[in-house]
C-alpha cells in the first residue's frame, strides 16, 4: 500500500536517502539497494585466520510504488507497477500495523487484513491476465493435438481456475513440467511472500493490528517480521558502539533489519557457505541443495568447470579448531566430491583444474 513505510525502511536497510515523505504514491521508480547480509560467524572466522579483508554476501532489495485496489486496471501508479514485481525472487510485503494521525492511510484506517487482501487481489488480477493471454496461446497449440500443448492448456485452466479462488500461484502443486512452464509466465502470486509489519514503537506487542496480520500470515504459511520502521531509521544513523546501546535500551537483541534479511533468506530457501583464507574471509550465498561444484560455481564459472573437489569443514569443526589446520589434524576436514550438498556454514576450499 502507499504510504506504509517502504522507504523508510528500504533507507534503513541500505543506508539510502531516498524519498519517504508523507504522502501516497510519493515513490515512483523503483529504488534498487544492495545491503551486506549481518553474520557474526565472519567476524569468528576472520578472528582465527586474521585476513586482508573481510566480504559479506549481499541481499538486493527493491523499493516499488504503493499499489492500490485498481492497480492492476491501471489505477493510483498503476499496470506498470506490477511489473516491477516480476523482477524479483521474493516479495517482502510492508504492512501498515501503526496507528498515527498524523500518517495519512490511502483507506482511511488501519487495517491490515484489509490492506492484505487488496494486495493480494491486485496480484491474482494481474495474474489472471497473463494466464488469459497464455490460455489464448494455448488453445492454439493445442488444436494440433501435442501432448504437452494439451497438458499445459490444462495446466493453465487449473492455475487459472485457483488464483480466481484467491489460492496464490506459489501455494499450488506443481510438477517439474509445469513448474518450469509457469516460471516462464512470471506470474506475480507465485512468488514467495513474507510480511513485514511496520509497528509504532511500543507496538510489539498487544498490537491489534499485528495479531491480525500474525493471524492470516499463519493461515498461508507466511513469515511475519514485526519492526519500527521509525525505529530503525533512526539506528541506522548510529554508529556500531552507539547502536548496541541503543538496542540495549529499547530492549531488543538486535535491528529488526537483520531479521527482515534472515527472514528473507529463509524465505529463498538460501544458505551461507564461507571460504577463509589470508587474503580473505568470505561469505557467500547459495540456493539450498546446490552441490559443492555449483557452491564453487558462484565464486567462479571455471571453479565449477574444472571442479576436483571441495576441502570442507563445518563452521563449528573450524572454530573448535582454530583453523583449517588444526581441523585437517583432528580429522575433521573431509573430501568432498560432486555430489556434495553444501551445508549452511560449511568452510569451503575448492580445487580445480583450469
Ligand atoms: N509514526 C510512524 N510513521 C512512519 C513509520 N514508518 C514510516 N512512517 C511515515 O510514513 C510516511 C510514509 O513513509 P514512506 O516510507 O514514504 O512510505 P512508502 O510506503 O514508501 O510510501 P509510497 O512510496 O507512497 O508508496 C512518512 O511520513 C514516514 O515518516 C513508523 O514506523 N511510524
Ligand atoms: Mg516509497
Amino acid at each position: 500500500m502507499p504510504n506504509v513505510g517502504k522507504s523508510t525502511l528500504f533507507n534503513a536497510l541500505t543506508r539510502a536517502r531516498v524519498a519517504a515523505e508523507n504522502y501516497p504514491f510519493c515513490t515512483i521508480d523503483p529504488n534498487v539497494g544492495i545491503v551486506p547480509v549481518p553474520d557474526p560467524r565472519l567476524d569468528m572466522l576472520a578472528a582465527i585466520v586474521k585476513p586482508a579483508r573481510v566480504v559479506p554476501t549481499t541481499v538486493e532489495f527493491v523499493d516499488i510504488a504503493g499499489l492500490v485496489a485498481g492497480s492492476s486496471q491501471g489505477e493510483g501508479l498503476g499496470n506498470q507497477f506490477l511489473s516491477h514485481i516480476r523482477e524479483v525472487d521474493a516479495i517482502a510485503h510492508v504492512v501498515r500495523c501503526f496507528e498515527d494521525e498524523d500518517v495519512v492511510h490511502v483507506s482511511g484506517r488501519v487495517d491490515p487484513a484489509s490492506d492484505v487482501a487488496i494486495i493480494n487481489t491486485e496480484l491474482a488480477l494481474a495474474d489472471l491476465e497473463t494466464v488469459d493471454r497464455a490460455l489464448a496461446r494455448a488453445d492454439k497449440s493445442a488444436k494440433a493435438n501435442d501432448r504437452d500443448a494439451l497438458r499445459w492448456r490444462d495446466t493453465l485452466r487449473r492455475i487459472r481456475a485457483r488464483v480466481d479462488q484467491g489460492e496464490p500461484v506459489g501455494a499450488q502443486p506443481q510438477d517439474d513440467f509445469e513448474r518450469q512452464r509457469i516460471r516462464e509466465l512470471q506470474l506475480l502470486t507465485a512468488r514467495p511472500v513474507m510480511y513485514v509489519a511496520n509497528v509504532g514503537e511500543s507496538g510489539f506487542a498487544g498490537n491489534p493490528h499485528l495479531d491480525a496480520l500474525r493471524k492470516l500470515a499463519a493461515a498461508e504459511n507466511a513469515e511475519v517480521v514485526p519492526v519500527c520502521a521509525a525505529i530503525e531509521a533512526e539506528i541506522a544513523q548510529l554508529d556500531a558502539a552507539d547502536r548496541s546501546a541503543f538496542l540495549t535500551d529499547l530492549g531488543l537483541e538486535e535491528p529488526g533489519l537483520d531479521r527482515i534479511i534472515r527472514a528473507g533468506y529463509r524465505l529463498l530457501g538460501l544458505l551461507t557457505f564461507f571460504t577463509a583464507g589470508p587474503k580473505e574471509v568470505r561469505a557467500w550465498t547459495v540456493k539450498g541443495g546446490a552441490t559443492a561444484p555449483q557452491a564453487a560455481g558462484v565464486i567462479h564459472t571455471d571453479f565449477e568447470r574444472g571442479f576436483i573437489r571441495a576441502e570442507t569443514i563445518s563452521y563449528d569443526d573450524y572454530v573448535a579448531c582454530q583453523g583449517e589446520a588444526g581441523a585437517r589434524e583432528a580429522g575433521r576436514l573431509r573430501l568432498e566430491g560432486k555430489e556434495y550438498v553444501v551445508r549452511e556454514g560449511d568452510v569451503m576450499h575448492f580445487r580445480f583444474n583450469v
